[in-house]
Protein backbone atom coordinates (compact mmCIF):
# COMPACT_ATOMS: atom_id res chain seq x y z
CA UNK A 1 0.00 0.00 0.00
CA UNK A 2 1.52 3.13 -1.36
CA UNK A 3 2.00 6.09 1.22
CA UNK A 4 -0.60 9.04 0.51
CA UNK A 5 -1.39 12.88 1.83
CA UNK A 6 -4.06 12.92 3.81
CA UNK A 7 -6.54 15.19 3.05
CA UNK A 8 -6.74 18.56 5.09
CA UNK A 9 -8.82 18.82 7.38
CA UNK A 10 -10.09 22.28 7.23
CA UNK A 11 -10.42 24.13 3.87
CA UNK A 12 -7.42 25.96 2.81
CA UNK A 13 -8.81 29.31 3.15
CA UNK A 14 -9.32 28.28 7.18
CA UNK A 15 -5.99 29.54 8.95
CA UNK A 16 -6.63 33.47 6.86
CA UNK A 17 -5.25 35.61 7.64
CA UNK A 18 -2.62 34.13 9.52
CA UNK A 19 -1.70 31.46 6.89
CA UNK A 20 -3.00 32.32 3.53
CA UNK A 21 -4.98 30.01 1.12
CA UNK A 22 -2.35 29.89 -1.80
CA UNK A 23 0.35 29.01 0.75
CA UNK A 24 -1.59 26.22 2.49
CA UNK A 25 -2.74 24.78 -1.76
CA UNK A 26 1.02 24.54 -2.59
CA UNK A 27 2.26 23.36 0.82
CA UNK A 28 -0.26 20.83 1.01
CA UNK A 29 -1.25 19.81 -2.54
CA UNK A 30 2.43 19.90 -3.82
CA UNK A 31 4.79 20.29 -1.51
CA UNK A 32 3.78 17.17 0.50
CA UNK A 33 2.34 15.22 -2.25
CA UNK A 34 6.09 15.36 -3.59
CA UNK A 35 7.66 13.91 -0.70
CA UNK A 36 5.15 11.13 -0.61
CA UNK A 37 5.98 10.77 -4.54
CA UNK A 38 9.72 10.42 -3.72
CA UNK A 39 9.17 8.31 -0.43
CA UNK A 40 6.84 5.80 -2.85
CA UNK A 41 10.00 5.72 -5.30
CA UNK A 42 12.51 5.11 -2.52
CA UNK A 43 9.96 2.17 -1.51
CA UNK A 44 9.27 0.61 -4.81
CA UNK A 45 12.99 0.17 -5.36
CA UNK A 46 12.64 -2.03 -2.08
CA UNK A 47 9.86 -3.40 -1.05
CA UNK A 48 10.40 -4.76 1.32
CA UNK A 49 9.89 -1.42 3.45
CA UNK A 50 6.31 -1.72 1.95
CA UNK A 51 4.96 -3.02 4.63
CA UNK A 52 6.27 -0.59 7.79
CA UNK A 53 5.04 2.97 8.50
CA UNK A 54 6.74 5.94 7.90
CA UNK A 55 7.49 6.47 11.40
CA UNK A 56 8.79 3.58 11.49
CA UNK A 57 11.18 3.60 9.02
CA UNK A 58 12.15 7.27 10.31
CA UNK A 59 12.72 5.65 13.80
CA UNK A 60 15.16 2.98 12.73
CA UNK A 61 16.51 4.60 9.74
CA UNK A 62 19.95 2.47 10.13
CA UNK A 63 17.73 -0.52 9.17
CA UNK A 64 16.79 1.37 5.68
CA UNK A 65 18.79 0.32 3.04
CA UNK A 66 21.90 2.42 2.03
CA UNK A 67 21.01 3.66 -0.96
CA UNK A 68 17.69 4.77 -0.24
CA UNK A 69 18.10 6.07 3.16
CA UNK A 70 18.73 10.03 2.65
CA UNK A 71 15.50 9.54 0.59
CA UNK A 72 13.68 8.11 3.45
CA UNK A 73 15.20 10.83 6.01
CA UNK A 74 14.34 13.28 3.58
CA UNK A 75 11.30 12.93 2.38
CA UNK A 76 9.68 10.06 5.14
CA UNK A 77 10.44 12.97 7.45
CA UNK A 78 8.74 15.27 4.72
CA UNK A 79 5.49 13.23 5.12
CA UNK A 80 5.37 12.27 8.68
CA UNK A 81 6.10 16.70 9.81
CA UNK A 82 3.75 17.17 7.37
CA UNK A 83 1.05 15.12 8.58
CA UNK A 84 0.99 16.31 12.13
CA UNK A 85 1.72 19.60 11.05
CA UNK A 86 -2.08 19.63 9.58
CA UNK A 87 -3.52 18.16 12.53
CA UNK A 88 -2.22 20.51 15.16
CA UNK A 89 -3.47 23.60 13.45
CA UNK A 90 -7.25 24.41 12.85
CA UNK A 91 -9.54 27.12 12.01
CA UNK A 92 -10.08 29.68 15.03
CA UNK A 93 -6.73 28.25 16.61
CA UNK A 94 -4.89 29.46 18.75
CA UNK A 95 -5.14 30.64 22.68
CA UNK A 96 -3.80 29.30 25.82
CA UNK A 97 -2.73 25.50 25.91
CA UNK A 98 -5.55 23.09 27.52
CA UNK A 99 -5.39 19.79 29.59
CA UNK A 100 -2.17 18.27 30.64
CA UNK A 101 -0.24 19.83 28.78
CA UNK A 102 -0.93 23.58 29.99
CA UNK A 103 0.38 22.60 33.38
CA UNK A 104 3.58 21.14 32.02
CA UNK A 105 4.22 24.26 30.08
CA UNK A 106 3.86 25.80 32.91
CA UNK A 107 6.18 23.49 35.09
CA UNK A 108 8.63 23.63 32.94
CA UNK A 109 8.69 27.03 30.75
CA UNK A 110 7.49 29.33 34.16
CA UNK A 111 4.72 30.12 31.83
CA UNK A 112 2.76 29.76 28.44
CA UNK A 113 4.13 33.48 27.34
CA UNK A 114 7.83 32.58 28.51
CA UNK A 115 7.08 29.20 26.60
CA UNK A 116 6.31 30.94 23.70
CA UNK A 117 8.72 33.41 23.61
CA UNK A 118 11.99 31.00 23.94
CA UNK A 119 10.18 28.53 21.13
CA UNK A 120 10.23 31.51 18.81
CA UNK A 121 13.74 32.85 19.46
CA UNK A 122 14.66 29.39 19.14
CA UNK A 123 13.18 28.57 16.18
CA UNK A 124 13.92 31.84 14.48
CA UNK A 125 17.63 30.86 14.87
CA UNK A 126 17.49 27.38 13.13
CA UNK A 127 19.67 28.49 9.76
CA UNK A 128 18.33 27.50 6.37
CA UNK A 129 15.30 24.89 6.13
CA UNK A 130 14.01 23.20 9.18
CA UNK A 131 11.62 22.62 11.57
CA UNK A 132 11.09 23.76 15.70
CA UNK A 133 9.68 21.10 17.54
CA UNK A 134 8.63 20.66 21.34
CA UNK A 135 9.72 17.11 22.94
CA UNK A 136 9.54 15.20 26.22
CA UNK A 137 12.92 14.68 27.28
CA UNK A 138 13.51 12.50 30.41
CA UNK A 139 10.07 13.62 31.82
CA UNK A 140 10.76 17.35 30.71
CA UNK A 141 9.44 19.54 28.28
CA UNK A 142 12.46 20.74 25.52
CA UNK A 143 12.80 22.80 22.55
CA UNK A 144 14.92 21.85 19.53
CA UNK A 145 15.48 22.53 16.03
CA UNK A 146 16.18 20.12 13.28
CA UNK A 147 17.16 20.76 9.76
CA UNK A 148 15.66 19.87 6.60
CA UNK A 149 12.65 17.20 7.20
CA UNK A 150 14.45 15.33 10.03
CA UNK A 151 12.34 14.03 12.37
CA UNK A 152 12.76 13.87 16.25
CA UNK A 153 11.62 10.57 15.99
CA UNK A 154 15.03 9.23 14.29
CA UNK A 155 16.78 11.00 17.52
CA UNK A 156 14.29 9.31 19.61
CA UNK A 157 11.73 11.38 20.53
CA UNK A 158 7.70 11.95 19.84
CA UNK A 159 7.17 15.50 18.67
CA UNK A 160 4.23 16.84 20.94
CA UNK A 161 4.31 19.71 18.54
CA UNK A 162 6.42 21.43 15.51
CA UNK A 163 6.53 24.28 13.49
CA UNK A 164 7.41 24.19 9.70
CA UNK A 165 10.53 27.34 9.09
CA UNK A 166 10.64 26.06 5.08
CA UNK A 167 10.56 29.43 3.02
CA UNK A 168 7.86 27.32 1.39
CA UNK A 169 5.45 27.80 4.41
CA UNK A 170 5.38 31.20 4.70
CA UNK A 171 7.45 33.78 2.00
CA UNK A 172 4.30 34.28 -0.06
CA UNK A 173 2.76 36.47 2.94
CA UNK A 174 5.64 36.71 5.33
CA UNK A 175 8.79 37.31 2.65
CA UNK A 176 11.97 37.22 4.65
CA UNK A 177 10.12 38.12 8.22
CA UNK A 178 10.34 34.50 9.84
CA UNK A 179 9.84 35.95 13.08
CA UNK A 180 7.08 37.16 12.51
CA UNK A 181 5.23 34.15 10.82
CA UNK A 182 6.43 32.38 13.80
CA UNK A 183 4.57 34.96 15.90
CA UNK A 184 1.39 34.84 13.95
CA UNK A 185 1.35 30.80 13.61
CA UNK A 186 0.13 30.71 17.10
CA UNK A 187 -3.14 31.48 16.74
CA UNK A 188 -3.31 28.64 13.96
CA UNK A 189 -2.75 26.16 16.73
CA UNK A 190 -4.88 22.92 17.79
CA UNK A 191 -4.34 23.02 21.44
CA UNK A 192 -6.93 19.37 22.21
CA UNK A 193 -4.38 17.99 19.59
CA UNK A 194 -1.16 19.04 20.62
CA UNK A 195 -2.73 17.68 24.34
CA UNK A 196 -3.43 14.57 23.05
CA UNK A 197 0.15 13.84 21.58
CA UNK A 198 1.67 15.00 24.94
CA UNK A 199 -0.17 12.31 26.21
CA UNK A 200 1.46 9.76 23.25
CA UNK A 201 5.06 11.50 24.12
CA UNK A 202 4.95 10.17 27.84
CA UNK A 203 3.89 6.87 26.77
MN1 LIG B 1 6.71 22.36 4.61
Amino acid sequence: MAHEVPPLPYDYAALEPHIDETTMRLHHDKHHQAYVNNLNAAIEKHPELGNRSAEDLLRHLDSVPEDVRATVRNNGGGHVNHTMFWQIMKPKGGGGPTGKIADQIKKDFGSFEDFKKQFNETTAKQFGSGWGWLILDGGKLKIITTANQDSPLSQGHFPILGNDVWEHAYYLKYQNRRPDYLAAWWNTVNWDEIDKRFELAGK
